[in-house]
């Protein structure tokens, strides 16, 4: 598609074609400076750089195609969209923008300053009209996981039609029962926006697209954390992969991101790392990290150590599960695998939410980390709140954390250096003092 041409799209879709060039170029240069300096990149990479340079163009034009075709475009925030249905559909499941501070006056205009920048940030997109996502979905998928999604869908609602999914925030019998209701009420949505029912056949297929880009996500998260002496591929590419598969097109993303798996599995063998040896190996646990938020990314690989992990929402937290489809006969068994699987989802928002404890210490040992980093946006209550429960299983456990509560600004990322120069230097000075206790 030409440039007039694309522009032309763009402003069809009632995107201020202006602006948000200004804000492409701005994140494509930051892309720049930020990813394409990382020496001993993998060659699969090539195919995300591209994705990239087309995230606000030749994937908009695709979205748009399937809408001319009568298919579902569905916008979101949050991973409890049940995105099988949508892709049964025949249609596109993606995430809106959310992740710059370039957008968060706007977003005050009508939201109040202290609630997380993921909510403001993307509230201030829409009002901007600079998300050419935002601006092609057929309806935005809204939840009731926290105070300050659940009333700002209220009011995004006045400018783009949003549906609500009640999540419960317990997991009783009764409340799994709502749920199962609340994903059956989805599917009724798609089939109007659709004017069509949907077949069994149909979301099954939607099923299975979607389980295979969870699995090739597994299989990456699996290759980062398998060798404790390679790190086949830097935090912040394979934070760049997960933050692009909720926009790109699911069959051809998992075929990439199996490619790219092929190629860091002969790196595991060969035993080429990206990192030198004894570099510190920690995961990230906590909040979504929503493009172009790389900043603690940046931070820690900048300052000597390597993510191996993301125990988030762009990260393990999505890909973790796949759903049942060994005994699906009918529409309710779907809807029941459905549910089990998006119930086993372990958000903050849930109380109790110990299986995420459990969790999290299970894959500490599983890839053999050196310590963890709790992440958490300014106002996320519910992550913050948690992060007590989480850091004393830590400190019960003998694992080194470091909590880093920041927004979107610019301005911490001198600060979140110096603290994580700092817990990279403690944890150095403990793995070499176990070493030399272990040789005496
Ligand atoms: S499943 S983590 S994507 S709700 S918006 S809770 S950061 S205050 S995004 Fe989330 Fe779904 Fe849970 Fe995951 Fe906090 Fe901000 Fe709320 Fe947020």
């Amino acid at each position: 598609m030409g440039v007039q041409e694309h522009k032309k799209l763009l402003s069809n879709i009632g995107v201020d074609v202006d602006r948000h060039a200004k804000m492409m170029s701005m994140g494509l240069e930051s892309y720049q400076n930020q990813f394409m300096s990382q020496k001993n990149r993998p060659e699969g990479m090539k195919y995300f750089d591209w994705f990239m340079s087309e995230i606000q163009g030749g994937r908009i034009a695709e979205i748009n195609e399937l809408r001319k075709n009568k298919k579902p475009a569905v916008g979101t925030f949050c991973i409890f969209v049940p995105e099988e249905i949508i892709v049964g559909a025949g249609g596109a499941c993606f995430g809106l923008c959310g992740g710059s501070p370039a957008t968060i006056a706007d977003g005050e205009t009508e939201l109040p300053r202290n609630i997380c920048p993921l909510i403001k940030s993307a509230h201030g997109f829409k009002l901007q009209k600079t998300c050419a996502y935002t601006q092609s979905a057929d309806f935005i998928y809204g939840e009731t996981t926290c105070e300050a999604k659940k009333k700002t869908w209220e009011i995004l609602n006045k400018h783009h039609p949003v549906h609500v999914m009640n999540i419960p925030h317990m997991k009783r019998e009764k409340d799994l029962k709502m749920w199962k209701e609340e994903i059956v009420e989805f599917k009724e949505h798609i089939e109007e926006v659709i004017g069509k029912k949907l077949s069994l056949e149909e979301m099954v297929n939607g099923t299975k697209i979607i389980n295979e880009k969870r699995k090739a996500m597994q299989r990456l998260d699996t290759l980062r954390g398998l060798n404790p002496d390679v790190v086949p591929i830097s935090g912040k590419d394979a934070l760049f992969i997960n933050q692009m598969g909720f926009l790109d097109d699911p069959t051809r993303y998992t075929k990439k991101v199996n490619e790219l798996c092929d190629e860091l599995e002969k790196r595991v063998e060969e035993k080429i790392s990206v990192f030198e040896k004894d570099t510190p190996r920690l995961m990230v646990l906590g909040t979504p990290i929503a493009p172009p938020n790389w900043k603690l990314h940046t931070a820690v690989e900048g300052s000597g150590g390597a993510i191996i992990n993301e125990e988030s929402c762009i990260g393990h937290r999505y890909y973790k599960d796949n759903v049942d489809l060994e005994n699906i006969e009918t529409e309710d068994d779907l809807m029941s695998e459905l549910m089990k699987r998006y119930s086993a989802v372990d958000c903050a928002c849930f109380t109790p939410n110990t299986p995420r404890i459990d969790k999290i210490l299970q894959m500490y040992k599983d890839r053999c980390a050196d310590g963890v980093i709790y992440y958490t946006l300014s106002f996320c209550h519910t992550y913050n709140v948690e992060s007590h429960l989480v850091t004393t299983a830590l400190e019960e456990a003998g694992i080194p954390c470091l909590v880093i509560e920041s927004d979107y600004s610019p301005e911490d990322a001198g600060q979140i250096k110096t603290r994580v120069e700092a817990f990279l230097e403690s944890i150095s000075f403990k793995n070499k003092a176990l070493k030399f206790k272990q040789k005496n």
